[in-house]
């Protein structure tokens, strides 16, 4: 692999925040092409950085700065992504629901899916169930990401899917939830395609509705 991907990949597992533009600049002078440079540089680094989460090597603030160090990154490569026509993996409209304003957790998520090579439109906290119905009309996601950190909002997640039921959109898009007062036994229980209890498992359960879209 070019050297200058492994030093991208290397910078996003260490949160080399302040290296990352150049670097991703470096490579796109270098003529590398703008999906290796997202692939095989910061989605190889954020594969790592997901891995280690999962096993308990690293924490949230470590992997938020990874997270951002990509975000760094991408925010130099996404106009050129669009201008190669360069495929995304699928695309996620993600939201804090009605009543809770908790946006660490759902903003990691939504980090570590576009590290996977997600599309991702944050539609904010304390996100109504109407105003999901009307971000799927306008983005057309494959999947729609609910996050809820209490107990009380864990119920609007229900509503939500309801309401998307009844605008008719159930059957274009998958539902994936999380957040810690929830499990897969509950996503179950309220109609939901998947549940995940880390940003890492989301990514990963991202991946997996997206095969089973296919
Ligand atoms: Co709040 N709060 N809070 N709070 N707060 C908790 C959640 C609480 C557990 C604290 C406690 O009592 N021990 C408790 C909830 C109890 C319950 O209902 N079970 C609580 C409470 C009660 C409240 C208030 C009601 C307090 C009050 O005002 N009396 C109030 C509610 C406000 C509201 O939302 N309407 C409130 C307010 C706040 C702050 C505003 C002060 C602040 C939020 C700041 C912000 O987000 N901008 C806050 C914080 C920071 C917390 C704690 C301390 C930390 C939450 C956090 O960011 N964790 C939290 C206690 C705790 O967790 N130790 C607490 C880090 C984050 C990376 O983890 O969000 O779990 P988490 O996300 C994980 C997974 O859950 C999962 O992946 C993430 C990354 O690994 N995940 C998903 C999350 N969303 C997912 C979506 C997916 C998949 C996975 O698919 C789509």
């Amino acid at each position: 692999m070019s050297d200058i991907l492994v030093k991208m990949s290397k910078a996003v597992i260490e949160g080399e925040l302040g290296e990352i533009a150049g670097l991703t600049q470096s490579a796109l002078d270098a003529g590398i092409a703008p999906q290796d440079v997202l692939e095989r540089g910061l989605m190889a680094g954020m594969e790592v950085v997901g891995g280690r989460f999962r096993d308990g090597e690293m924490f949230v603030p470590e992997v938020l700065l990874s997270a951002k160090t990509m975000s760094a990154s991408l925010v130099i490569l996404k106009p050129k992504l669009s201008a190669s026509g360069a495929k995304m993996r699928g695309k996620v409209v993600l939201g804090t629901v009605e009543g809770d304003l908790h946006t660490i957790g759902k903003s990691l998520v939504g980090m570590m899916m576009e590290g996977a090579g997600f599309e991702v439109f944050d539609a904010g906290v304390d996100v109504r169930p109407e105003a999901f119905v009307a971000a799927i009309k306008d983005k057309k996601p494959d999947i729609v990401g609910m996050s809820a950190l209490l107990t009380t909002t864990m119920l609007a997640m229900k509503r939500t899917i309801d309401a998307i039921t009844e605008a008719g959109l159930r059957d274009r898009v998958k539902v994936m939830v999380g957040g810690a007062p929830l499990s897969a036994e509950y996503a179950e229980q309220i109609g939901a395609d998947g549940y995940a209890s880390n940003a890492a498992a989301a990514a990963d359960m991202a991946k997996s509705l997206m095969e089973a879209l296919r």
